[in-house]
């Protein structure tokens, strides 16, 4: 168990076997019950107060909804002391089997009782304004999830160069918000996103049944989604923590949307090629 201040949680090697091979594992009891709260709480300030980036990303004709908001980690002092002192830094480097951590940003995703979205099929790593193998997101429930409501992977696509054409994601905007970045993959993708969801056993889809305080780590190359399609009594909010190792390098992108991090990042003072750094994604744990 990963406790405030005390002994830090160290993946087995069965975990980052499993993670090399497959590009996700799930980890139990990562994260104590007080971190759990702690995120509950940060996330109940992160409603109160959305960043300008936050939008609906399905409401339906019951009023059930899907929120997506990222990078609040700055406002919200409890998400900053997870980032900090959770040891999910740790957790990340020793997972990616690398000598450093930059920690990128958060992304939380608040389905309300018996929402039916279900989050694409997808890539991250092609969004991001960073380029790199090493890269993965803890992916955490703070309530529990059933293993068909939870994010699903095909394991072993994180392996493959090709970057997929998958669904715009700006286009996940019923309330019509203003500025909302798209996203045409098209120019630069090597084949459609596979139909997956037509053939979960063929593409071997795996997902696990979560209590809080375990998590899924995934690489952020890997093909994941579906998610969600709620039971009437169920909701399922998530807080997610992006991670960067060793051979991830600052990559401003034309295309890509969330987040679009380019203007910020510049404005820190990060280039093309450098090493990410600098406040905005400050390195969080070092192999000693
Ligand atoms: O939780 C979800 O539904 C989506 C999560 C996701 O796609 C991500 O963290 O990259």
């Amino acid at each position: 168990m990963l406790e405030a201040g005390g002994q830090k949680a160290s993946p087995t090697g069965e975990h980052v076997a499993a993670f090399r091979r497959d590009g996700v594992v799930c980890v139990r009891s990562a994260f104590s019950a007080e971190w759990i709260e702690l995120l509950r709480a940060g996330l109940d300030r992160h409603l109160d107060a959305p960043t300008e980036r936050a939008r609906i990303w399905d409401r339906d004709a019951e009023g059930r909804t899907m929120f997506w908001d990222s990078m609040a980690w700055h406002d919200v002092p409890e998400y900053q002391r997870f980032v900090h002192e959770s040891g999910a830094g740790e957790l990340a480097g020793r997972i990616l089997e690398t000598e450093r951590i930059n920690f990128f940003f958060d992304a939380v995703f608040v389905r309300s009782a018996g929402s039916q979205f279900a989050t694409p099929w997808h890539q991250d790593e092609p969004y991001w304004s960073v380029s790199g193998h090493q890269t993965c997101t803890i992916w955490m429930p703070l309530v529990p999830v059933a293993a068909e409501n939870a994010l699903a992977f095909v394991p072993g696509s994180h392996l493959s160069d090709w970057v997929f054409d998958h669904y715009d994601f700006g286009l996940l905007n019923p309330d019509a918000k203003a500025d909302v970045d798209r996203s045409d993959f098209s120019a630069i993708a090597d084949a459609p996103v596979p139909d997956i969801a037509s053939d979960p056993e063929g593409y071997g889809v795996v997902s696990w049944a979560m209590e809080p305080g375990d998590c899924v780590i995934f690489n952020s190359r890997i093909l994941h989604g579906g998610s969600g399609r709620l039971p009437e009594d169920r909701d399922l909010c998530v807080f997610t923590s992006k991670w960067l190792g060793d051979d991830v390098r600052i990559a401003f992108r034309d295309h890509g949307m969330d987040p679009d991090f380019s203007q910020i990042m510049r404005s820190h003072g990060l280039a093309d090629g450098d090493r990410p750094g600098t406040e905005l994604l400050p390195e969080v744990w070092a192999a000693t």
